[in-house]
């Protein structure tokens, strides 16, 4: 049965095998390596070693090849070694390698630029620069609001998370594991209440304009609207839980930022490059953000990331205010150009949404069968399910049936401020009887309590 594939990418067997007990042997022994050289502090999901992926599965060093609803965290939505993407990397790590933007610039930086320009929300004048990750791109996006306007606040919500640097940690809502022992944190952040849904004090109708006004309380009454230099929202939290705000709260908050001279900095970094079933999730409510903040879906897994937004805004820092040696790096931006090619002519913003309809209608009937989902949300290919004491909102931890998957050859990954969250972000180009039996085996998981 074992296959010895020497090359990853779509021409993988799309089938789960498994040869071993998960991990295996050889996965074994290369995490005791790792335990040896690398520190707890970065954790371990699921410790198979992985020697090739493509299309919707993973393999791994004993030969196991594993279901993804993972996408390396929303990455790798073009599918892993996506032959687009390969074939230009290697055709440009043969021309060179780097030169430093900065210093001597190449034309696909500014393609990349352009595309993303044409691509977000909104047909206003844009600029765009590229740096390396999620992370980097938030910081810019809010040293840039705060450069135009002149102000130093910045609002962020709750169960919002925006990276791990000292500013994004501390823009980031949860404390374990991200947050505790590594204060004192940045200053200017104030955090107002998000429209959750599920758990919304008065029930999910009254929400968004609840939580609307709430927030714009915070910052009437706590900061003072003409201090507050940008607001920074994810238009479907992702690492805090899938929390898909109440319809009507991000146009209402949107609506106060115009209002108030405001920078409105949408932060796409899980949710872009077609994950939603939109291009960009800020467009399912016709959002159109001052700054929009992609990374991860960008580049198939080279590290990339962009700051995009009005020109006015972008174009009031000063020659040599913004940058980093790496940022648009020559083989991610061809990367992106492959990327941005694929969902193009592999139609797959209407592939998430295929992947949508399937996953919601099955995971709504396992709502029916089982009372711990107490929630099924998402929109897409960027869905999850909450789950809770039977009967209550009580939140039961994701992590054991995460391991029961995982077990069984499917990879799935957890969130959630109460970790009691399982999410699913297959690639995109998935197909259906992967997809079906993932589900299959998430279904045997939860019936097992
Ligand atoms: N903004 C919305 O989801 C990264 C975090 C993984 P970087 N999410 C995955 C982990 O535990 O570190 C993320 C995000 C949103 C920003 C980021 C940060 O992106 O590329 O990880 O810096």
């Amino acid at each position: 049965m074992s296959t010895a594939t020497t090359q990853g990418g779509p021409e993988l067997p799309q089938e789960r095998r498994l040869v071993t007990e998960i991990p295996g042997p050889r996965s074994r022994e290369l995490f005791a390596r790792k335990q040896s050289a690398v520190p707890p502090g970065i954790g371990t999901t699921l410790p198979v070693f992985v020697t090739h992926a493509g299309g919707g599965v993973v393999v791994d060093a004993d030969g196991n090849s594993l279901i993804d609803f993972g996408s390396g965290i929303a990455v790798t939505s073009v599918g892993n070694a996506a032959p687009r993407v390969v074939e230009r990397v290697r055709r440009q790590v043969a021309d060179f390698t780097h030169t430093c933007f900065m210093v001597t610039p190449y034309e696909s930086y500014v393609a990349v630029c352009e595309k993303l320009n044409a691509l977000t929300p909104g047909d206003h004048d844009k600029r765009t620069f590229l740096v390396n990750s999620g992370a980097e791109a938030v910081e810019n996006a809010v040293k840039v609001a705060r450069h135009a306007t002149g102000r130093q606040a910045v609002v962020v919500f709750e169960h919002g998370y925006h990276g791990r640097t000292l500013l994004t940690m501390t823009l980031t809502a949860k404390n374990m594991p991200y947050k505790q022992g590594f204060g004192p944190f940045a200053p200017e952040v104030y955090r107002a209440p998000l429209a959750y849904p599920f758990r919304w004090p008065t029930g999910p109708d009254a929400c968004a304009e609840e939580a609307a006004a709430q927030a714009i309380d915070v910052i009437d009454k706590q900061i003072g609207a003409e201090n507050v230099a940008a607001v920074l929202i994810e238009p479907i939290a992702g690492e805090g839980g899938f929390v898909v705000p109440a319809r009507g709260f991000l146009p209402r908050i949107l609506e106060f930022c115009r209002a108030n001279g405001i920078v409105f900095i949408a932060d796409e970094v899980q949710t872009g490059f077609a994950r939603t079933g939109d291009l960009f999730a800020c467009e399912d409510e016709g959002i159109v953000p001052d700054i929009i903040c992609t990374a991860k879906g960008i580049a198939g897994g080279l590290p990339l990331a962009g700051v995009t937004g009005r020109a006015d805004l972008l174009d009031s820092v000063h020659v040599g205010g913004l940058g980093g040696t790496y940022g648009g790096n020559p083989l991610a931006c061809e990367a992106a150009l492959g990327v941005l090619e694929t969902i193009e002519q592999d139609k797959l913003v209407e592939r998430a949404r295929h992947i949508g309809e399937i996953m919601l209608a099955r995971l709504e009937a396992l709502k029916e069968r089982y009372p711990i989902v107490g929630d099924v949300r998402g929109r897409g290919a960027m869905v999850a399910i909450e789950l809770v004491k039977p009967g209550t909102k009580e939140p039961v931890p994701a992590g054991p049936i995460a391991a029961r998957c995982h077990a069984e050859g499917l990879l799935v990954l957890t969130a959630g401020t109460y970790g009691n969250v399982l999410r699913f972000l297959p690639p995109l180009v998935m197909p259906d009887h992967l997809l079906e039996e993932g589900l299959s085996i998430l279904e045997r998981a939860i019936s097992q309590g």
